[in-house]
């Protein structure tokens, strides 16, 4: 059977308006407020050079459910420009950009085919062969009903993808729309499950594929790293997922070490020469700065002027340098020695057996009032609680020095 080769995007979130990000440079404002469009274009570029099968869109194209004027004709545009080389475009419609938002329509070209409110599947005839699409949009911004009842069971020997914005039933991170359990996808014999809602790029089932591709272009502190889509290559038996970069600029945190370093220019020496060796490798960025390896003379050099005045000084350093970088934040860790007294902490948490926690929580479960909401201490307790215990413990790591 002939492989077809296609293009999983979903969360391009264009023209969101960058709200949270404050402090920036007058000069790279524009960049940072442009990002979402940028990305696009290098996903539109992409798709040009590359010339996928075809490309998927699975929701929250627009950051709004008003759906700006500037963003529609850019996405017109980029869809223009698909159909002008053939390449056709399924785009289905997640919580962000909602069928009940009012906005000004564009006609959108041929090659584009739009999900409704419904459930309902399309087909694609690529190399001879068809390729069935099930999928739909939101009709409101919520949709709690679990829509994965109304996609059809695969039958014959066709590809069947799935194209579905939402997240998995019980996730305490995100709002949970169109909530689905994987075996629940697994049933119904796709060959691929194309999802969107969840900006974190993940794999949920390897064989067959159910995969949050994540958005396109970070836009707080909590979407981090490299963002992009998937180009697929896919047959009735074999996937092959290759992860395409598009993001404008990364959000990321950088740690820069302090070891022996005991007067103001070796630091902002250090620290302009660790970013510039991250500039290299990953172009634009906005940076949450991490001082680590702090004595207690450097920790005295550095609280010896103001966060404000770090930054501003490390800013005027990096101004002229292209690709850019903003140092958005600046966190001294803990001095070594305190981060050793956290590890064997964590090390002596995790030798305590069930009847041990028993002991450290007696106070706890004895309590006449709060023992009822308390959970068993069983295995899944435990594992919850030290995964809990790990996370507050790396974060006392980076955030009580405020300076
Ligand atoms: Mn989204």
């Amino acid at each position: 059977m002939t492989e077809i080769r296609f293009l999983h995007i979903a969360d391009l979130h264009l023209d969101s308006p960058f709200k949270g990000i404050s402090s920036i440079p007058q000069s790279k404002w524009k960049d940072i407020r442009e990002s979402t469009f940028n990305a696009f274009t290098n996903i539109i570029d992409y798709a040009l050079e590359n010339k996928p099968d075809f490309v998927l869109i699975v929701g929250d194209i627009y950051d709004g459910e008003n759906r700006s004027l500037r963003a529609q004709a850019l996405f017109q545009k980029g869809m223009d420009s698909l159909q002008s080389v053939g390449i056709p475009v399924l785009i289905c419609y997640g919580n962000h950009d909602h069928l009940s938002g009012s906005w000004v329509r564009f006609q959108l070209p041929d090659n584009v085919q739009v999900f409704e409110g419904e459930v309902e599947t399309k087909t694609l005839t690529i190399k001879g062969q068809e390729i069935y699409i099930s999928g739909f949009s939101y009709k409101e911004r919520h949709v709690l009903e679990g829509m994965h009842r109304h996609y059809p069971t695969a039958k014959g020997n066709h590809i069947h993808i799935g194209m579905l914005h939402g997240s998995v039933e019980g996730n305490v991170e995100h709002d949970v729309y169109a909530p689905f359990q994987k075996h629940e996808l697994l049933e119904k014999g796709y060959d691929y499950w194309a999802l969107g809602h969840i900006h974190k790029r993940q794999t949920l089932h390897s064989d067959p594929p159910i995969v949050y591709p994540g958005n396109t272009q970070s836009r707080h502190k909590n979407e981090k790293g490299v963002k992009g889509f998937y180009e697929v290559t896919l047959t009735k038996h074999h996937a092959v997922l290759q992860f395409i970069p598009s993001s404008a600029f990364l959000y990321d945190v950088v740690e820069v070490s302090c070891e022996g370093i005991v007067h103001a220019n070796e630091l902002i020496k250090h620290i302009e020469l660790t970013l510039d060796h991250y500039r290299k490798a990953n172009g634009n960025a906005l940076i949450e700065l991490i001082l680590i390896d702090i004595s207690e003379e450097t920790k005295e050099l550095i609280q010896g002027s103001s966060k404000e005045e770090w930054l501003l000084l490390l800013q005027e350093s990096l101004e002229m340098e292209s690709p850019f970088i903003i140092v958005k934040d600046l966190h001294i860790a803990q001095p070594k020695k305190d981060r050793k007294e956290l590890n064997m902490l964590l090390e002596r948490m995790n030798e305590w057996d069930s009847s041990a926690w028993k002991h450290v929580l007696k106070d706890l479960y004895r309590h006449p009032k709060g023992s009822r909401y308390l959970p068993p201490i069983d295995d899944l307790f435990l594992n919850e609680t030290l995964q809990e215990a790990e996370q507050l413990l790396s974060k006392v790591g980076t955030k009580v020095d405020k300076q």
